[in-house]
């Protein structure tokens, strides 16, 4: 999670908090989670270390800092970044992929940022899978083919009413088997419509 100073002088008491909550969220649900800020100049040291020794994708929305994370970490070129923050998203900075060796140890590729995206060929099974939290309950459904989206007696959606899963996180599973992956904050639960 980068732009930590954004997130600490929010005035929206509502989005700290939540924000709070998802980084907690996943780190429970065991991935490891940093919380930078790239426009101080200094690269996180747990974070360099990451990619110390590997080959590493950095993906994610455009202009949250992906190329600014990477020229912390003394790669080979330097990428261009946004100039100056622009609140539209109309573009993008980074046009193409580039594989990039780094002075920090390991390479990245830097990729320019997605708005949304979708599986084209999804497998509701094989998607539903991707989602460590929801793994325990995707074989208890009662039909063998089951979305998990409105389906009876389907055991993610009773997880899910009774807190087992966040609906943060089966509302990105719907946005993406749906193809509303950009639009994640606004997919609604079929129940609660
Ligand atoms: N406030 C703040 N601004 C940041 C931070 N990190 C990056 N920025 C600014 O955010 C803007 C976008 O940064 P980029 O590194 O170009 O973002 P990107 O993710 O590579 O964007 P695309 O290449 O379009 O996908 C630039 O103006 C950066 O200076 C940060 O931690 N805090
Ligand atoms: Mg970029
Ligand atoms: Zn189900």
């Amino acid at each position: 999670m980068n732009k930590k100073d954004l997130l600490d002088k929010s005035p929206n008491e509502a989005f700290r908090n939540d924000t709070k909550s998802m980084i907690e969220l996943y780190r429970s649900l065991g991935y490891r989670v940093f919380v930078t800020q790239a426009d101080t100049g200094r690269v996180d040291e747990d974070l360099a270390a990451v990619f110390k020794n590997e080959v590493s994708l950095v993906v994610g929305h455009s202009g949250v800092g992906k190329s600014s994370l990477i020229n912390l970490m003394q790669p080979e070129l330097i990428q261009d970044v946004e100039d100056e923050e622009v609140l539209t998203k109309g573009r993008h900075t980074t046009t193409y992929a580039s594989f990039l060796k780094l002075g920090t140890g390991g390479f990245v590729i830097d990729t320019p940022g997605v708005r949304s995206f979708m599986i084209k060929d999804y497998d509701p099974i094989n998607l539903s899978w991707c989602f460590v939290d929801l793994r325990d309950y995707i074989s208890r459904c009662k039909y063998r083919e089951c979305r998990h989206l409105d389906e009876p007696a389907c055991a993610v959606q009773e997880a899910v009413k009774n807190g087992s899963i966040s609906p943060w996180r089966y509302k990105s599973y719907i946005a993406i088997l749906t193809g509303a992956s950009g639009r994640e904050g606004r997919v609604s639960i079929s129940w609660e419509d």
